[in-house]
């Protein structure tokens, strides 16, 4: 659905328990500006815990709202969409064990759970490759993590970069085969090539950018002034 070089975006979980509302209905590329592509930008997947259904608060889908909602309509259309109690959702049964996926562009929400027991679910959220991951998985994977992933899970979560996407200090575009590591000496402030601190890994031909941020500086407080 999203094409080579996807990405998970996020991984969460969902439990509906008795006495919850219902989710409001959403896209899950709501933040994407229409008209859309003609194509998912993002692909939910639902790991059913439990058995979903109707009275358990079975993801509410709107059928082929991924296609209504996608060329030459806009917001205006979608609240209308939500308004209109002709929608047509339905609720996604299944029993637990099963998966859910659907098109990032179908709207849809947490149904109302009438049962005594809880209704739960496990969530993986994926993007294409040149899109922003919901998590900022680089951030939050620890090292330990990291050191014990599988090849498949670094891949998936933007470790190997995809084309010229996902580098680090340019390296890694188009070889396929390796994964970005933290640089051990990254570049650090880049000094004017006339500067005379000398305890800084500066090179005496580096860009000059405390140079840009003077002049910057200097704009804003000659804007800041008027
Ligand atoms: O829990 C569900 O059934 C759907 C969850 C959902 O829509 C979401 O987290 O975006």
């Amino acid at each position: 659905m999203l094409g080579r070089g996807f990405l998970l975006s996020a991984a969460n979980s969902n439990f509906a328990g008795k006495g919850g509302n219902a989710m409001y209905l959403h896209q899950d590329q709501g933040y994407v500006p229409m008209p859309y592509p003609p194509f998912p930008l993002v692909c939910q997947t639902i790991w059913l815990l439990d058995d979903f259904k109707q009275e358990s608060g079975g993801t509410i889908l709107v059928p082929k709202s991924h296609k209504m909602l996608t060329i030459g309509n806009n917001f205006q259309d979608k609240d209308q969409m939500i308004g209109n109690k002709q929608i047509g959702a339905i609720s996604a049964t299944a029993p637990k064990g099963s998966c859910l996926i659907f098109d990032g562009r179908t709207l849809h929400g947490t149904g109302v759970n009438k049962t005594n027991y809880p209704r739960r679910g496990v969530l993986f959220y994926y993007c294409r490759g040149w899109i922003r991951q919901q998590e900022n998985i680089y951030l939050s994977c620890s090292k330990e993590a990291r050191e014990m992933a599988s090849p498949e899970f670094l891949q998936l979560s933007g470790f190997r970069p995809w084309r010229t996407l996902g580098q680090v200090e340019g390296q890694g575009a188009f070889k396929n085969s390796s994964f970005v590591e933290n640089v051990e000496n990254p570049v650090g402030i880049l000094y004017p090539k006339n500067n005379n601190n000398k305890d800084n890994n500066a090179n005496s031909s580096s860009f000059s950018i405390l140079k840009e941020r003077e002049t910057f500086n200097f704009e804003k407080n000659q804007k800041s002034k008027l």
